[in-house]
């Protein structure tokens, strides 16, 4: 059974995106999972930020955002 479904990743991303503009950078990112007391590696999460900001925007979208949480916390 994995951890969290991809439903769940969609509705952490709702709660993450705090100004609601549909897109999350990596501060955002960091400090949403450390307030939910997630187990958090910085360089792992900024790596893998890194590789799923295609466009280099600096920026997550919610598709994104559900590949971070899979690599970063879905089944191995
Ligand atoms: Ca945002």
């Amino acid at each position: 059974m994995p951890k969290y479904s991809i439903e769940q990743f969609e509705n952490m991303f709702k709660e993450a995106d705090v100004n609601k503009d549909h897109k999350i950078s990596l501060p955002e990112i960091i400090s949403y999972l450390l307030s939910k007391s997630m187990k958090v590696n910085e360089d792992r999460t900024k790596k893998y930020f890194a590789m799923f900001d295609k466009d280099q925007s600096q920026y997550l979208d919610i598709k994104e955002w559900v590949r971070l949480m899979e690599v970063l916390y879905g089944d191995e």
